[in-house]
């Protein structure tokens, strides 16, 4: 799926800006809200999560559907073509009205979805309703749990009594919802392009982009089908080659490639009719051999984070500021890389990542599937099969579609060097290789490019019986030795994570931390380091390292997390997620600085040479 673009063809519209509100009250869909005004509404802005926006409980906490509304129309000049509304996130399921009548309906609340309004946009005003579910359960991706997955202390009050619905996220982030990102409007001609895949072939200074461009035809045009025009122009604005057809190669004699925090990107320029798209594209190769993940044929080092879109007040909202921000913060350490975790980012920060030569990590929306625990703060686990046919989640078509449409809307990015295909899901349990095989098969079917798969595993001690040591091309590890595991001592928890390591390294494939981490809180110092304060994260980070340096197949170390970050309540809970090495606000803890002086250290290339 392209992302949305002004070009001499194109008109675009972002309906970002004050919208009314109103929060579901059980009645919202028979009296039919989206077929006028809404009454006594609020205002709220988009794009932004609305959890934050108004005090109370009430609000942060809603469970079920809200209806955010404005008006639209369309200039004159923009009628002639098609039409197209674009959504970019809407969490975690829509439901669209113009004029009263549902135009489209969507689930899943990371990735975009698009439909057509051309015949509906007579002249005047219309009225564009957007309904927002936020209900989370066995059937979505992230999956919530049932009542007596809150944990801990409070385990089963849900089902004593309290009959509030509510959401119980079966994950470690707060649920937060809304529109998330930006709403567009954006017109074709009606004969366009679709789609562009470009597919990379690099040997020696040359390259070879081989591309596929999907065009769709006025049904009555297609008699007079126009032929492709692909050029590909250099960082100078210099044509570098050019091609027709829908099929074809471009030939780069003298090859800039995309390197980590070196980028370069190439702008292809497809014309068809009247019809033309840019794309922005960054030529670089990723393969695994035997034990290393090899970026342009060179064994790269992974040092960075795994992250969350996770702002106050937005929410998940689109925060461009913050994410510039972010990128700078891990550039002044001298990271090179995060994960998506665990959900995919805003085609914004892929498009960033892209220029500024982040490499990423690109997680789908499957965190949750496990029933043995609830995920992070929640350990109260249902401890039913997870695959369990009747009892388990229903998760597995969708998750299909999730694989479908991230693939089809990152492809093309050079930053994106590995697809994520979970995140902690039950992989050791029975029915998980069932469950994930055609999943990777799925992406590896997809991704025209071949990059490596892999899910990120949990920390459960079942490592021989894990699926993803035979499905994943990279074993990915979720590990808190020194935290949940063994802590606060870290000396036995050194001996076991050493052990694991060892068990791994039979594999002969690279292995690579995506998370590892201890909760700290900024300020809390002691002469003796102690659980939550500024001096035991730093210690318990030199333990891991000391032994991830042991051991030549590990490829990388990103950080759980970034930055403090926002949760449902609980006792493990204060404020949220404080495993940051920078605040939720962006102030360093002491951790960024020991990182700072670690990574400045550690090359990105040829690290365990
Ligand atoms: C994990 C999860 C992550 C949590 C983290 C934690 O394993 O993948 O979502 O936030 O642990 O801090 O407990």
């Amino acid at each position: 799926m392209l992302y949305p673009i002004l070009t001499p063809s194109r008109f675009l519209c972002d309906l970002s800006g004050i919208w009314n509100f109103k929060l579901d009250n059980g009645r919202g869909f028979d009296e039919k809200w989206y077929e006028k005004p809404l009454e006594d509404a609020m205002t709220m802005p988009v794009p932004a999560s609305y959890n934050d926006l108004k005090e109370g409980i009430d609000f942060r906490d809603h469970y079920g559907w809200v209806f955010y509304q404005r008006c639209i129309s369309l200039p004159e000049m923009a009628a002639s073509g098609r039409v197209v509304l674009r959504c970019d996130a809407v969490t975690h399921h829509a439901r669209i009205y113009l004029d009263g009548e549902m135009i489209c309906e969507h689930r899943g609340g990371f990735l975009p979805f698009e439909v057509e309004i051309a015949d509906k946009m007579t002249k005047g005003e219309h009225l564009l309703t957007i309904a927002v579910d936020n209900v989370i359960d066995y059937t979505t991706l992230p999956v919530g749990g049932k009542g007596d997955m809150l944990g801990g202390l409070m385990g089963g009050m849900a089902e004593n009594g309290d009959s509030k619905p509510q959401n119980h996220p079966n994950f470690d982030f707060f649920n937060y919802c809304g529109i998330t990102r930006p709403v567009r409007i954006y017109t074709t001609p009606k004969s366009y392009i679709k789609d562009i895949t470009l597919i990379p072939r690099v040997e020696g200074n040359s390259a070879d982009i081989c591309y596929q461009i999907e065009t769709a035809d006025e049904i009555d045009n297609l008699a007079e089908q126009e032929e492709c025009k692909v050029e590909i122009y250099d960082r100078e604005g210099n044509l570098a080659a050019e091609s027709t057809g829908a099929e074809g190669i471009l030939h780069l004699n003298q090859v800039h490639l995309w390197q980590p925090l070196n980028s370069y990107l190439y702008q292809v320029k497809v014309k068809y009719g009247a019809d033309e798209y840019t794309l922005p594209y960054g030529v670089r190769t990723v393969r695994v051999e035997g034990e290393k993940f090899l970026i342009n044929e060179r064994p790269f080092y992974f040092k960075g984070y795994g992250k969350h879109e996770d702002t106050f007040p937005n929410g998940r909202g689109i925060h461009l500021p913050m994410n510039s921000k972010d990128i700078s913060l891990m550039k002044w350490q001298g990271a090179n890389s995060f994960r998506t975790s665990h959900y995919p980012y805003s085609e914004e920060m892929m498009r960033l990542c892209d220029q500024e030569g982040i490499v990423v990590i690109d997680e789908t929306t499957a965190v949750g599937v496990n029933l043995q625990f609830g995920g992070g703060a929640n350990f109260g686990g249902e401890k039913i099969g997870t695959f369990d046919p009747e009892h388990g989640v229903k998760t597995q078509e969708h998750h299909k579609e999730v694989v479908r449409d991230l693939i089809s809307r990152d492809k093309n990015y050079a930053c994106v060097v590995m697809w994520s295909i979970a995140n902690e899901p039950d992989s050791a349990a029975e029915g998980a290789y069932e469950y994930f095989k055609p999943l990777y098969d799925l992406a590896r079917e997809l991704d025209k490019q071949k990059r490596p798969c892999t899910l990120v595993s949990v920390q459960m001690g079942e490592t021989e019986k894990d699926c993803s040591g035979k499905l994943s091309d990279v074993i990915c590890l979720n590990r808190y030795y020194g935290w949940y595991f063994g802590g606060p001592d870290l000396e036995r928890p050194e001996l076991a994570l050493r052990r694991e390591l060892s068990y791994w390294k039979t594999l002969g494939k690279p292995v690579m931390f995506t998370e590892y981490g201890a909760d700290t809180v900024m300020g809390f110092h002691d002469t003796t380091p102690v659980m939550y304060t500024e001096e035991y994260q730093v210690d318990y980070y030199k333990m891991n390292h000391r032994v991830f340096d042991e051991f030549s197949m590990v490829v990388g170390e990103q950080v759980w997390n970034f930055a403090d970050f926002a949760t449902s309540q609980s006792l493990l809970r204060v404020q949220g997620n404080k495993k940051g090495i920078f605040t939720r606000d962006r102030k360093p803890k002491l951790a960024a600085h020991y990182f700072r002086q670690r990574w400045q250290e550690i090359p990105d290339f040829n690290y365990k040479e």
